[in-house]
């Protein structure tokens, strides 16, 4: 089992934070979704984790991934 951690754009509630939670736990293998709100922070917790089905999860639910190195903030 492994953890990833990623960094979801555009969030701004809990129901939010519900649909990417929804859409990703639906990714085969996935055991565990936390989402923390105010920082972005996607957790997957999986088999194996592909970064494309978690980004393809993410967009389904109308949100997008920071890239790496990209902490989600607005650009100064
Ligand atoms: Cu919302």
């Amino acid at each position: 089992m492994v953890t990833k951690t990623f960094t979801v754009k555009g969030m701004t509630c809990q129901h939010c934070v519900m649909s990417v939670t929804e859409e990703v736990s639906e990714i085969d293998g996935v055991e565990k979704v936390d989402v923390d709100l105010a920082s972005g922070r996607l957790e997957v917790t999986a088999d194996r984790i592909d970064d494309g089905s978690v980004k393809a999860a993410v967009e389904e639910a109308g949100y997008a991934l920071a890239a790496p190195g990209d902490l989600g903030l607005n650009p100064a």
